[in-house]
This record gives structure tokens, sequence and C-alpha cells, in this order.
């Protein structure tokens, strides 16, 4: 478990979470001086303004300021009132891309790496009631081979840095989620976790509950209209639901779990949702019901925000994936903002989540070698492997820490096309799968996705995976255009090979697609035009109708993103369904025909 409760912000009457939003202070720190001219306690000199949350890189108009690679400073202040005494203090970033040191009042009180995931600070006693407290954060993007996501930092002849990430999506750096104080009375309660049995009409929730000191606990579970229907005493237990209203797929219920901490010394509650997820052969099953997979890869991205949480796009999100008879995606290929996981939590939509082990094969195009089958670099047997292991590991323990609750999470996604061909990639993930499924008190499904040279005769992890993700582009980066047959022959043969030796084991497409200007029509199709999209779309859902062990088609991508620039990127990946500004290509009416009409296997 993390050092801190990674418990979502709530308001009642015990706890207090106050956003922090707005305009902050903020300067680049290319030499790195920060520390050593005392900015933590003075503030930063000559700051501009900033938004957060966003990334820093859109806003600005000069590529040298949107490219920035290095440190990167922010600073606001915030009163605690006095009537806060005798409670303690947090601040709670969502995330910080990709690691950062957090100063209140000139002292350091948090340091994290992992850009994708919570950064909590403690600074009770540091903050001081009854005046403004100084908040300055240090935030840094490079990229290495030790941490994930994984790339490299070049440095310019002008001394200037670049983030080179081996992974296709632009490296967007800055505070791109919510901060909050938040306060919690001094004994609190600190996380808590359920697991669900269902039997005939009813279902048991086991909870367990995580708390300061050693006051009694108690939990109560509140239906949809707020009626208590079972409550329990102890830090764990078992709650009896006569009746129960299943979460389903895309008909989501939400009970309340009401949960205190003795006489009203804390409370604290959440939505859960009861539901059991299993792999039963080749079938994946939601309350014992096997469900098909339609849906997404997508990205955090949007105009100007970049990665910025917007619930205004998230909001448009959902309804262009209900709209499209959606009912799953990927958090391709990081955790994302916690509010993503809460609505889908409400719209009974499923989710595979994602950390960030994407780069894990040394290439600045590493898209195009995967998608052609072409990488080896040897990327696993370097000594530095062991620390980036370590990384892995503790962003896996916080996603589980931060996602467990959330009936959307169905499987966790240890890595996106990693070199999986070397013993050494066995020897690396291996702990890492044991560890993701031992922590989780769900046991969900552990999967990993994987390119196109990890095929069944040389990867060495699919065995590891309860189902098995596949990245494939035949009939894009594999015999393109004119050679759509032939990239629809070569595609059953490998489908062909993962039958004879995974029968029983749910394939999951979690990426194909091509890309495709909107701008673009042509009779007979090209590549690019609209009309291409749609035939490589057709041609793949014959090959997903033909096996049976097919059980489900995630495409790439829900919506054009930004990548860094390239001779293969006009401005970035146009794969998507949607355009940027979230709008149909006409693809999306072929897909809203197949998957409004495709209930399942
Ligand atoms: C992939 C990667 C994804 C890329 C995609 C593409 O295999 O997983 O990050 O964006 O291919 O479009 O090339």
């Amino acid at each position: 478990m993390p050092a801190y409760s990674e418990l979502y912000p709530v308001n009642n009457a015990c706890r207090t979470a106050q956003l922090l939003d707005g305009l902050w202070r903020f300067r680049f720190d290319p030499e790195g001086v920060g520390e050593k001219e005392g900015w933590p306690a003075k503030g930063l000199p000559e700051a501009i303004s900033m938004a957060v949350p966003a990334s820093f890189c859109d806003l600005f108009t000069t590529r040298e300021e949107r490219d920035y690679c290095g440190d990167f400073w922010y600073e606001t202040e915030f009163w605690l009132p006095k009537a806060n005494e005798g409670t303690r203090q947090y601040i709670r970033f969502g995330s910080a891309t990709h690691r950062c040191t957090v100063y209140c009042n000139g002292v350091k009180v948090a340091e994290h790496v992992g850009g994708f995931l919570p950064v909590v600070a403690e600074v009770t006693g540091v903050a001081l009631a009854g005046q403004a407290n100084r908040l300055v954060v240090k935030v840094n993007n490079q990229l290495d081979e030790v941490n994930i996501p994984c790339g490299a930092t070049q440095v310019l002849p002008d001394g200037r840095k670049l983030a080179r990430g081996y992974f296709d999506f632009y490296n967007y750096s800055g505070i791109h989620r919510s901060v909050w104080l938040v306060t919690t009375p001094a004994e609190a309660i600190q996380d808590y976790s359920v697991t669900y049995e269902l039997q005939g009409a009813d279902a048991l929730v086991h909870y367990s509950v995580q708390a300061d000191g050693e006051q009694p606990v108690s939990v109560a579970l509140k239906d949809a209209q707020g009626v208590t229907v079972a409550v329990g005493i102890g830090r764990e237990g078992t709650l009896t639901v006569k009746n129960a209203h299943l979460w389903q797929v895309r008909k989501a219920y939400l009970y309340t779990l009401e949960i205190t901490l003795g006489d009203d010394a804390d409370r604290y509650s959440d939505r859960i949702g009861i539901r059991t997820v299993a792999i039963d052969g080749y079938r994946v099953l939601i309350n014992g019901k096997p469900v098909y997979l339609k849906g997404f890869g997508r990205h955090e991205d949007a105009d100007i925000l970049g990665k910025g949480f917007s619930y205004a796009i998230a909001k448009r999100d959902y309804e262009c994936m209900k709209w499209i008879g959606a009912n799953c995606f990927r958090t391709s290929h990081y955790p994302y903002a916690e509010e993503w996981y809460r609505m889908a939590d409400e719209e009974g939509f499923l989710i595979i989540d994602e950390v960030p082990g994407v780069g894990m094969m040394r290439s600045f195009a590493n898209f195009a070698a995967a998608g052609r089958g072409a990488g080896y670099s040897g990327f696993f047997n370097s000594p530095t492997v062991p620390e980036l292991q370590k990384n892995h590991r503790a962003a896996l323990d916080e996603v589980i820490a931060r996602d467990k609750n959330h009936p959307s999470v169905i499987a966790w996604s240890v890595f996106n096309e990693a070199e999986t061909t070397s013993e050494y990639a066995g020897e690396y993930f291996q702990p890492l799968f044991d560890f993701a499924k031992a922590a989780d008190p769900q046991h969900r499904p552990v999967t990993g996705v994987l390119e196109k040279t990890s095929s069944p005769q040389h990867c060495k992890v699919w065995p590891m995976m309860d189902f098995i993700c596949l990245n494939r582009y035949y009939g894009w980066y594999i015999c393109g255009g004119p050679e759509l047959g032939k990239a629809r022959e070569q595609f059953i043969e490998e489908m062909d090979a993962w039958k004879q030796v995974a029968p029983n084991t749910p394939i999951i497409f979690t990426e194909f697609g091509t890309d495709t200007l909107d701008s673009l029509h042509k009779l007979p199709s090209v590549m690019w035009s609209q009309e291409y999209q749609n035939e490589y779309m057709e041609m793949n859902f014959g090959i997903f109708d033909r096996y049976d062990f097919i059980q489900g088609e995630l495409t790439w991508n829900f919506a054009d993103f930004q990548t860094a620039e390239g001779i293969m990127r006009v401005n970035g990946n146009k794969k998507g369904i949607f355009t940027r500004a979230r709008q149909p290509k006409d693809v999306a009416y072929l897909m809203k025909a197949r998957w409004e009409a495709k209930t399942g296997k």
C-alpha cells in the first residue's frame, strides 16, 4: 500500500475538501536552480500565471515553451481557517506529470514519482491556521528507462532538453488533475475495500476498513433511494443484501457505503456497485453472465487542455461512447483521472485499468516497429531493470489502492506492447503479475497488451494473463491498401496459431485501426480516406466473428490525439473514430450499427 490514503476527497460533517484549482504561479527552471535559490520558501521569482489543472504545453505560443523538458515550478497559497485546529490536513494532487516535490512554507512535505496517480502531502503542523500558507511544487517531465512511461531525454545542440518517448502520445506535462486541500479528524478512516459474493437473489458484501486508533467502526449500506439495507459493526464484516440490485453493464446500480469511526469521530461515504467479475473458459463473465467487450483504447487528450482533466470533455466523451453502443474502454496507456472511473461507475461502463508500463521497447517509433512485428531491442536485459521494476510495481500498488472499489474496473493491464519475447521479460513480468493478483482484494483478472512480435510461439508473458489483449494492425502497418486481402489471410494465420495454443482463453482486441483524415474521401478508397477506414473495419470484424474465443473489440482510438512530431504523424495520430473535436468520422456509423446489434457471442 502507498504510504498515504488514496481515498477520494469528500465533504461531510467530519471532513472538508476544498479545491485549489485556478490560476497558479509558474516558471521553468532549465538550469535546476530552484532549491539553491530558495524558491520553496521565498516563492517563484518572475513567475507567470498558469492554469491548474491543465498541461502547460499547448497554452504557450513558442515551440521552446510547448516542448519544454526539465524542471518547472508551480506556486499558490491556501488558508486554513482557525476552526481547523485539531484536524489533520493534506494537499492532494490527482497527479503531477511525471515526478514532483511538494513544499509547504518552505518545508518539503512530499516527493512522488509517476505522473498519473495521486500525490498526497500531509501538511499538519507545517501549514498554519489563520494565515496564508505558501504551496510550491517542483515538477519534472524528463523521460528515462527506469521510470514509466519509458523514453529518453535528448540534449539538443543549444542545450535544451527534449523528451523522446518510446511511445506514441505527446509528453504532455503539468498538474493535470484537481488539487484539493483535505482536512480529516486527528483519528481518521484511512481506507476501505469491498468484495462481493452472489447467492441467488441476495448478495454478500464483505468489507474491510482501515482506520487510525482503536475506536470501533460501523458501516451502513444504503440503496439508491437512501434506505438502509444492511448494517455492520467492526473493521471487517459481511453485509447481507436481500434481493440485491446488481451493477450491470450499461445498467448501473449504485449503493452508498457509509463508514463511521467511533461516535462520529470520522465519516466516509462512497458509492459502490455489487457485481462479480470472472473468467470462465474463453468467456468474460460479469455477474456470471458473458459479456462481449465493445469500445475503445483512449487517451486523456484534448485541444488546449492537453491531458488536463475537464468534466465537460469527459461528459461529451461518455455521450459519444453511449451513442455508438460501446460498453468498455482501456485507460491506455496510464491510469486516468479518478473522475473518469466515477463516471463509468454511474454509466455502467467497463474499464481495463492500465498502468504506464508503456515504452518498454527501445524505439522512438515503436508503434510502427510493433505494428509490423519488427521490434527487438534487448530492453529487459539492461542493468537498470530492477529499478524500473520497482517503479512499475509501485504504480501497480498505487493504482490498485486507488481504483480497487470501482465496479467499473474489471481488469488490471500491466503493460502495453512490451518486448515480451526474451527470457528476461518473463522474469521481469512474473512478479508484477503475481503482485497485482494478490494486491487486489477482488482478485480481478490481470492482463497485458501484446504487439505483433509477441506471437503465440515467441511471447514469454501471455501464459501469465487471465485474458490476452492483442494490438493488431493487419491492413495498416502490415499489408495496407491494395494488400488488404493478403492482410486478412495473414491475420487468419495468426489467429489460427493462437487457437492452437490458447483456445480456452479469451482474446480481446485492444487496438486495431487506421489513420484517417476526416477531410479525405476517395472512390475507390486509398489509405487515410474515410472509405478505407470502413473497409479495414469490415475486414477486421469478419475476423473477430470467425473465432469463439475473441471476446472483445476495443478499437484504436476513441478520438484523434496529439503525438510527437514525425513523418508518420500529421499533427498527431488520426486513428480516431471521432475527431479530436469529438465529431464522428463516417466509420462511427458503421461501428454504431454493429455494436448496437452485437449483444454477445
Ligand atoms: C500501438 C500503440 C499505440 C499507438 C498505435 C498506433 O501499437 O500501442 O500507442 O498509438 O499503435 O496508432 O500506431
